[in-house]
């Protein structure tokens, strides 16, 4: 069978670029390969956020791929602020297309059923992992039959299995990375792992969290507890990687990825004498109350640079609301490690929580000014369905209204800061936010690629800059 994988068109530009991996579609990709099935992806993400191409033009080559490629089965990955994207891109394929077409990822884990409702064209969904489901359903094996599957009759109704999580996960093949636009993933950049100009690529050790933060939908797809990858599968994954492409970065994907710390220790180990071969550098996301001098001394010595942490807040009252189970001098005793062990630590804060004020923005500022992150970065808070946020908000907003752009749009507008006027906004930002960001993040920069990383930085982004100069050329004399 012919498979055409299809990831949410993003709707800005990233910039600076973040080049994670779609490590989902492309290990699913992987699965239904080794069944002997032709797979391609069709990165929307890709190709909105990195080649600034507009909706129409990505429609287009949609479009054409899907009269080229001629799939038998269309797969969707469903994320809840990029849903009106799924359904608009379901209608506009589905007068070319008569074959299956199936969703998941974390909105159709979520709210399967709604998902099978509210879109008219589609015709399945998977909730949680998809790697095996889509895999037996190639092999034609009865729906009834396939865990986590939800799928429509003629007659409209819908029916489902329950999902199985995949044990052991060494069992599923490497992620298929042929399938990635090489020049999007691969572009050198100091963001992907932050504050180091790299080209890199992402893994992931473990699938599950065993935490429950109130916003969190991080590991929903892959249902209670946490399972982990052999420390073996891991070094033969970054062994190939070193092999096959010209990277000397890895991202993991991880939750946590010191949420077992035997674990972790063996990873560090195995991937030692990696570095011998041709040196790399990676960086991993953590809890804050997980990690100690030790452990910093072991990761740093494998060749792990950074560490971001989850910070979310530096209030203590917004930690307790979100049930974050942790505390505010944990946090900036995680920091202080990273600090004294030359560990660069990047802290992910949250905006919008309950209660926020401008006044305890500025306390927020101030405290990332006493701790000092070597980076930091602010992210609204989103309500997404499947987390103990959405349950409580209780408005169920998918199920009572429209997945179109506006209503969607709508929802996601939570923080109070963009809730003030735009001027006042602008003010408040260039004032209070953008110089220290900026110091911060050049500092960072600066002390870790200088000067010759930094002179090759500047070039690839004169680089870039020409190609896209180059591309807008093209695209205004193809309209
Ligand atoms: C890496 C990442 C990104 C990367 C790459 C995105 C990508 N295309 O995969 C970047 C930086 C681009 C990104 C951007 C965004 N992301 Co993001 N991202 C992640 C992150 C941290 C890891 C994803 C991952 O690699 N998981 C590991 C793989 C193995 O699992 P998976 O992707 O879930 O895929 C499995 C299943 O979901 C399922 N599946 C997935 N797709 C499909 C499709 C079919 C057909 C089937 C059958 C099954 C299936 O099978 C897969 C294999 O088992 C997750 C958090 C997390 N832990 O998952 C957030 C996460 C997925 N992102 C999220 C969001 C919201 C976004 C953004 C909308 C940004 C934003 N906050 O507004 C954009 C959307 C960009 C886009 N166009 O897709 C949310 C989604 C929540 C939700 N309810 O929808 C998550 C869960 C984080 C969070 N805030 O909670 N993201
Ligand atoms: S925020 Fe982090 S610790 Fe909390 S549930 Fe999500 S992944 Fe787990």
């Amino acid at each position: 069978m012919r498979f055409l994988l299809v990831t949410p068109r993003t709707e800005f530009r990233v910039r600076p670029l973040i080049a994670w991996t779609p490590l989902g579609l492309i290990s699913i990709g992987a699965s239904l390969k080794k069944y002997g099935h032709e797979v391609a992806l069709f990165d929307r993400h890709a190709l909105s956020a990195g080649a600034g191409y507009g909706k129409e033009r990505i429609n287009d080559l949609l479009a054409a791929k899907v009269l080229s490629f001629k799939p038998d089965v269309i797969g969707f990955h469903m994320v809840s602020p990029l849903i009106h994207d799924t359904a608009e891109c379901i209608s506009l394929i589905r007068p070319l297309f008569s074959g299956f077409m199936i969703a998941g990822g974390h909105h159709a884990t979520a709210l399967p059923e709604e998902s099978l409702r509210k879109i008219g064209g589609l015709n399945g969904a998977v909730a949680g992992e998809g790697e095996l489901a889509l895999a037996q359903f190639a092999e034609g094996i009865d729906p009834r039959r396939i865990s986590g599957f939800w799928w429509k009759n003629p007659d409209g109704t819908i029916h489902h299995t329950p999902p199985v999580q995949i044990e052991p996960l060494d069992a599923l093949p490497f992620p298929d990375y042929s399938l990635l636009n090489s020049r999007f993933y691969l572009q050198r950049n100091h963001m992907t792992i932050r504050g180091f100009f790299l080209s890199s690529l992402s893994m992931i050790a473990s699938r599950g969290c065993v935490r429950r933060c109130e916003f969190c939908s991080e590991s929903l797809t892959f249902g209670r507890g946490v399972r982990f990858h052999s420390p073996e599968y891991i070094a033969e994954g970054i062994r190939r990687l070193l092999a096959a492409y010209p990277i000397d970065g890895i991202y993991f994907h991880d939750n946590d990825f010191l949420i077992d710390r035997e674990q972790a220790e063996k990873i560090c180990e195995a991937i030692l004498p990696l570095q011998h071969q041709k040196r790399f550098r990676w960086s991993i996301q953590a809890r804050a109350d997980r990690i100690d001098r030790d452990v910093i001394r072991r990761l740093k010595k494998a060749g792990c640079v950074l560490i971001e942490i989850g910070v979310e807040s530096s209030l203590q009252k917004n930690l307790d609301a979100i049930e974050k189970k942790t505390s505010t001098e944990k946090i900036e005793e995680a920091i202080a490690h990273c600090h004294e062990g030359g560990m660069s630590v990047h802290a992910n804060m949250i905006t919008g929580l309950e209660g926020e004020t401008i006044h305890t923005l500025e306390r927020e500022l101030a405290w990332l000014k006493k701790v000092k992150p070597h980076s930091f970065s602010w992210s609204s808070l989103e309500i997404h369905p499947g987390t103990a946020l959405y349950e409580r908000k209780g408005n169920r907003f998918f199920e009572s209204h429209d997945w179109n752009r506006e209503t969607i749009l709508q929802f996601y507008r939570q923080s109070p800061l963009s809730k003030l006027p735009p001027k006042k906004k602008k003010i408040w930002l260039r004032k209070h936010y953008v110089p220290f960001h900026l110091k911060t993040h050049l500092w960072h920069l600066l002390k870790n690629n200088f000067p010759r990383k930094l002179f090759s930085a500047l070039l690839a982004q004169g680089i870039r800059e020409i190609h896209k100069l180059i591309d807008r050329i093209r695209q205004s004399r193809t309209v």
